[in-house]
């Protein structure tokens, strides 16, 4: 009986435990409560049964002197030693009982951490409804997600329009097929648009080298703030993609011209022509790595340049002041003379009615013509266009 009673006991505790660890549910504790009810049960028929032994013992002890008298107190006193024992093991067992149950509450308290933890980590990434296009979103195991887009599109998140490449080309890139779809590739980073069919025209290097434009004439071109106008572009000299920005061929044009023609520009893109200072500090603004280049030529047909890095110029508040960097060309470095008082870097702009210059003189006014004057200058290019076989003082 106590082998029965005790093994009844043990096994009821350690399914609990095992359970409480695995799958742990409401249930365990609904078994403690039985368990808590059945320690008390035993303890109190243990009890009853060590008061009956004690009766039966006094019984025998008094009354009848029979010979076995002694037997049977002897085998009393024995099981009242076992009920002892019994009772013994049984506390030794309700207190391991115990410490298991607050194990498992602990266990309990670290499990719903743990839960907690889980929890956080595991918010269902298709709740954010990652999918376009009516895209259906589906949970994989590591907590990512994948889209089954409907026809028509494809990417990650469908959001990329499958392309045919027969009728609709790309413009400005290539067709090319990608993950078994085909897609369009643009030429530049710049270049944006399904079709690659959208990419900036700030000047003619845009239109060089994103359009592929590659004839010397008049293109349009955005403003930086977006309205359109014309520029001239030479898609020849040197690599080509050179936003002209002073033309000279003939002495058809005067460039003996006042301020407000010179900030608005003036002529004939097709043969003389002064783009304008609000078109060139608009051009130049924000910009880095803007080269300057001039080209010349004289009536026995020799050719020289001049380039200079980082040009730019300042707005009319500062009266649209030349910056240029590093020289290179065969025409001699103008621009930042050796004698300084010729020197163009860091002018201003002047034209005959507008003085920004360093002479006493007015530059503009006394050689008919607008530039970033010094005291005078070194170049000319706005001067007096002498005819066939005469020269200009100009000294590029
Ligand atoms: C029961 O008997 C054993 C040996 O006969 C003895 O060692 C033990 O102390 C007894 N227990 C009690 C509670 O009397
Ligand atoms: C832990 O999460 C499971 C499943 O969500 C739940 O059944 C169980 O009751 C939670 N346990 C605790 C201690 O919060
Ligand atoms: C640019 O145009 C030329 C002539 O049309 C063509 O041969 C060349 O492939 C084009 N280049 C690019 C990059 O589109
Ligand atoms: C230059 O930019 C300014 C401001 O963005 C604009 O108002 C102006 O029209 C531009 N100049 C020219 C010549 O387009
Ligand atoms: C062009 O040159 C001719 C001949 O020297 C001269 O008569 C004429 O005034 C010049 N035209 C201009 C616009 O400078
Ligand atoms: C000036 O030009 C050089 C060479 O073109 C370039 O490396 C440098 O970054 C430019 N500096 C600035 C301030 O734009
Ligand atoms: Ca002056």
């Amino acid at each position: 009986m106590r082998c029965l009673l005790l093994f009844l006991v043990y096994v009821k505790v350690a399914s609990c435990i095992e359970y409480e660890v695995h799958k742990y549910d409401g249930t365990c504790k609904m078994d403690e409560v039985v368990l808590d009810s059945k320690s008390f049960e035993i303890s109190s028929r243990l009890q009853d049964y060590d008061i009956t032994l004690d009766l039966i013992a006094k019984m025998f002890g008094t009354g009848f002197g029979s010979p076995q008298t002694g037997d049977i107190l002897k085998q009393i006193s024995r099981l009242k030693n076992e009920t002892a024992e019994v009772k013994k093991l049984f506390n030794e067992l309700t207190d391991e009982m115990n410490k298991i149950t607050s194990d498992n509450m602990k266990l309990e308290e670290q499990l719903s951490v743990i839960n907690a933890t889980i929890k956080d980590q595991l918010v269902d990434p298709c709740l954010a409804e990652p999918c376009y296009n009516d895209g259906i979103c589906l949970r994989n195991k590591d907590n990512s997600f994948t889209c089954i887009c409907k026809n028509g599109w494809t990417g990650k998140t469908c959001d990329t329009e499958l392309l045919d490449c027969l009728t609709e080309p790309c413009l400005l890139g290539s067709c090319e097929a990608r993950f078994g779809v085909h897609q369009c590739v643009c030429n530049s980073p710049l270049i944006t648009g399904k079709l690659c069919d959208k990419a900036p025209k700030r000047d003619c290097s845009d239109l060089y080298t994103l359009w592929n434009y590659t004839m010397d004439q008049t293109y349009t071109v955005t403003e930086p703030d977006g309205s359109l106008t014309l520029a001239r572009c030479d898609m020849t000299t040197d690599g080509g993609g050179w936003t002209v920005f002073q033309r000279r061929v003939d002495n058809s044009t005067s460039f003996n011209r006042n301020w407000d023609e010179y900030r608005k520009g003036f002529g004939d893109m097709n043969k003389n022509f002064w783009w304008g200072l609000d078109h060139l500090r608009n051009f130049t603004k924000d910009r880095k790595d803007i080269i300057l280049r001039i080209d010349m030529q004289d009536w026995e047909g020799n050719k020289a340049f001049a380039e200079y890095n980082n040009f730019s110029i300042g707005d009319i508040t500062d009266f649209y002041s030349l910056h240029v960097g590093g020289y290179r060309g065969n025409a001699g470095d103008a621009f930042n003379f050796e004698w300084e008082n010729f020197a163009h870097n860091g002018m201003r702009f002047s034209t005959p009615d507008m003085d920004n210059d360093k002479s006493l003189t007015n530059c503009a006014e006394l050689y008919k013509s607008a530039f970033w004057f010094n005291n005078c200058f070194s170049a000319d290019p706005n001067g007096l266009y002498y005819n066939n076989k005469q020269y200009s003082d100009n000294t590029f």
